[in-house]
């Protein structure tokens, strides 16, 4: 990927096919973006695409096989937006009942695939002396909760991986954001989550309004439009219905 000089620019959004990858698919359309859109599910990007004009490019990739993200670069010419959305939570058992399984899923997932698709980008961004990485962290990265272990372990490594990025970065025009959102609903991440338990899932969401994909991509949108000088580190964002805990205390009676 050499030097290049676009009026339109080209946004990668990983794990496109639904919840708020789509949504932020959609949103960067409608902001004028060209879009690479890459998950696993082809059907679901096709369709995507279709609903927005057919003009994208689709590429099939399962983000946790590094020869198939490789596959995809080499069918990519120019990425001036990177958007690291593909991640996922397994699981909320304690930490001594937790499937090693899920734990090597998410960190291969949320952390190495991550990783190694910002190493590929990095370069010609930096070349180009432009572009912008806004990683999909969560507030679990920040705030421990049961449960949460891996998952919060993986998003805390995004946090700090992007504030890495952003020492790095300084001196450049390369921008980095960390979007940390709390409780979504209308997605697949607690469907995923749950393994298709539907009890559990419904009761996630009780008697709240939780966040939804589309206020995501929202804020993904502000993010991006705010002026070359100005760098958005991080963006907490929960629904109201949500707070920070505390730490917990176990007492004996
Ligand atoms: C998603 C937010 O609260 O389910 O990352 O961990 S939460």
């Amino acid at each position: 990927m050499g030097l290049v000089s676009m009026s339109q620019k080209t946004a990668l959004v990983t794990g496109a096919s639904v919840g708020i990858g789509a949504a932020t698919a959609k949103r960067l359309h409608h902001d004028g973006y060209s879009l690479i859109l890459l998950a696993r599910r082809k059907d679901a990007l096709d369709q995507l695409n279709q609903l927005l004009g057919g003009s994208h490019k689709v590429i099939t990739c399962d983000m946790t096989e590094q020869s198939q993200i490789d596959s995809a670069l080499d069918q990519m010419d120019h990425v001036d937006v990177l958007i690291n959305n593909a991640g996922l939570a397994l699981g909320l058992s304690p930490g001594h009942e937790s499937d090693w399984e899920h734990w090597s899923t998410m960190i291969q997932t949320n952390c190495v695939s991550l990783a190694y698709l910002t190493r590929q980008l990095l370069p010609s961004m930096v070349s180009n002396n432009s572009g912008h990485i806004v990683n999909l962290g969560s507030i679990a990265g920040t705030y421990a909760y049961r449960g949460g272990n891996v998952y919060g372990a993986t998003k805390a490594f995004v946090e700090q991986f992007s504030m890495g990025l952003r020492s790095d970065l300084l001196g450049t025009k390369v921008r980095v954001t960390n979007l940390e959102p709390g409780l979504i609903e209308g997605t697949e991440f607690s469907n995923v989550r749950f393994e298709g338990n539907l009890d559990k899932v419904s009761s996630t969401y009780a008697d709240c309004e939780a966040l939804s994909a589309d206020d995501i991509a929202e804020a993904i949108s502000w993010v991006l439009a705010q002026p070359a000088h100005m760098n958005i580190n991080r963006m907490e964002i929960m629904p109201t219905c949500q707070a920070p805990g505390g730490p917990a205390i176990h007492r004996a009676k």
